[in-house]
């Protein structure tokens, strides 16, 4: 019997961690969990898994001292509603957070609630994005909405409103720090939620960065000049084109005076104010940092911006989108290694289950896209590292389809909490500690809703196993999309009409079902979903005009 038997045996034998010990026994304590987690951080930006484009060494501590999940994905890709599958271990449409536009349903119960409840010491420090406060934490700071970068805002758990000066991800790292070294008692357990902003949209680096980032160069992705022939009408109509859909401003950094100059319009009508929201935050020194970086490259772009050809101006602004994106990533990995030195330091490695993944995957450019949403894989699968030396061998790599919805009921595992019956995910502990014989999911359930909304992605939920992909696009079209995940692991031919693949198509169709059925989702629930939004939809839109 491997060491995690036991380990929960006595678990189940005490009612807490701090129960009497047998004789001769040790009693094993409650780990300390520590949940990091980044906004939109594609795994190909991290060198864990890809060294192409970024090397991030403390990132990699987690994955070489512990555990690489290759097959991680989300429920639901975009941020709020898989923060909220995170929190309560159940899918979108049961926990009711669909879409980033309406509040968290504060009536859930989610994970850190019942940690509190257990004795633990909860605390959370950065992006939550909910709408409303988070429940079952001793302290919190994090930022409202998407948060600022430069000299950001937070609401505070006991003093309200408050702004702090200097960069949104060393800020985050040092209310985590200070929680860590003065704020809890450490004879008790913690499970700590550490979410950076960074490397959200429109990608601001901290000072130390901007230069470093902005001169180098990067591969370019296989499909940066997708035509998306292959695929459906939702491929062909979402907003998320390097060259047609990004800000130039905000996104690219062109200064709201240069585009005038170069007749470039504001076409979202966003663009300079989203430069603006920014910049005003920023301090003159501030200001002048960013100035000596980017004031040249304006003057640069003014000059070659008029002959550029349209292939010309993707390479352009896929190099600029890749500066400033892994510039934000340089921060997250540096504090990311602040933390774990910590842990060092403190003697706490040992027993701290470390986690570090982001809320979905992102595009860097392959199909020519930027965001989420989508199925597809860039979107679809999240990085995932864990690590806990007293459970995890160090080094191992897992293959399993696991999901963000696993993450309560594991952490609840871990801690020898009871996971209640209603959360759909399950324990990863069996694959953390090699005693999986039991695991059997071969297939994961997906659904995007937030549409018609910023991005145009389409509403759709899917089936995905090792194997294939089964998309089915709803709403405002009723199609239906098939990759052979093996064959073609770009996904860039839908094989859905091909005859050679009509039984795994009937398969997957009643799989699909199966699955419905299992997590209760329904074609009803999707219908009051929409009726939902269409509400409210003009409201949205009009917050994807002023980018809410
Ligand atoms: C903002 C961004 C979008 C992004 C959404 C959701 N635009 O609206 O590009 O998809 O957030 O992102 S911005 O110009 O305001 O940056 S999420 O991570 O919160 O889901
Ligand atoms: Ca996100």
């Amino acid at each position: 019997m491997r060491i995690n038997a036991y380990y929960f045996l006595v678990l189940m034998a005490c009612t807490f961690w701090s129960c009497n010990k047998g004789p001769g026994k040790e009693s094993p304590k409650q780990p300390n969990i520590l949940f990091i987690m980044s906004d939109d951080h594609a795994y190909q930006a991290i060198s864990a898994y890809q060294d192409h484009l970024i090397n991030t060494p403390n990132i990699d501590r987690i994955a070489n001292e512990g555990m690489r999940f290759d097959n991680a994905c989300v429920t639901n890709s975009i941020c709020a509603p898989s923060r909220a599958v995170t929190l309560t271990g159940k899918h979108s449409h049961i926990n009711g957070k669909t879409d980033n536009h309406f509040p968290f349903d504060k009536s859930n119960v989610t994970f850190p609630q019942l940690f509190q409840q257990a004795g633990y010491q909860t605390a959370m420090f950065g992006k939550l994005h909910f709408g409303n406060n988070p429940k079952g934490f001793d302290e919190f700071k994090i930022l409202p909405g998407q948060g600022a970068y430069y000299n950001p805002t937070f609401i505070t758990k006991n003093e309200g409103k408050k702004d702090f000066p200097g960069y949104v991800t060393d800020i985050i790292t040092d209310m985590t720090l200070n929680w860590l070294d003065k704020e809890r008692e450490e004879d008790k357990p913690f499970m700590l939620m550490y979410l950076h902003k960074a490397p959200h949209r429109e990608w601001l680096p901290a000072e130390r960065h901007i230069a470093e980032y902005a001169n180098k160069q990067f591969p370019e992705p296989a499909t940066l000049f997708d035509d998306y022939s292959g695929r459906g009408t939702a491929a062909h109509t979402a907003e998320m084109n390097i060259l047609d859909h990004m800000n130039w401003a905000g996104d690219s950094k062109i200064y709201p005076e240069v585009m005038d100059e170069l007749g470039i319009p504001d076409a979202s009508g966003w663009d300079h104010k989203a430069f603006e929201r920014e910049r005003k935050r920023m301090t003159e020194a501030q200001k002048a940092n960013w100035d000596k970086v980017y004031k040249p490259m304006n003057e640069e772009f003014k000059k070659n911006f008029p002959d550029m050809t349209r292939e010309e101006k993707m390479k352009w602004r896929y190099q600029r989108y890749m500066q400033d994106y892994l510039g934000t990533i340089a921060a997250v990995d540096e504090n990311v290694g602040r933390v774990l030195d910590y842990l060092d330091e403190k003697g706490l490695t040992e027993n701290t289950l470390v986690v570090y993944t982001s809320d979905q995957g992102f595009y860097l450019g392959e199909h020519g896209w930027f965001d989420k949403r989508f199925a597809y894989n860039e979107s679809f699968k999240t990085p995932l590292l864990m690590r806990w030396p007293e459970q995890i061998k160090a080094g191992t790599v897992r293959n399993e389809m696991v999901q963000n919805l696993d993450f309560a009921q594991t952490f609840l595992d871990a801690a020898g909490i009871e996971q209640p019956t209603d959360m759909q995910g399950e324990s990863l502990m069996p694959l953390l500690t090699g005693n999986d014989e039991g695991w059997d999911r071969d297939a994961v359930y997906y659904h995007y809703y937030e549409y018609p909304s910023i991005h145009m992605v389409k509403r759709h939920y899917a089936i995905i196993t090792e194997k294939y992909k089964l998309i089915h696009f709803y709403y405002d079209v009723d199609e239906w999309e098939l990759y052979d995940r093996e064959k073609d692991p770009q996904e860039m031919t839908n094989q859905y009409d091909n005859p050679d693949y009509a039984q795994v198509v009937k398969d997957l169709k009643a799989q699909l079902d199966e699955l419905r059925v299992k997590y209760k989702d329904s074609d009803e629930l999707n219908q009051a979903y929409i009726d939902r939004y269409l509400k409210k939809v003009d409201e949205f839109r009009y917050n994807v005009k002023v980018g809410k």
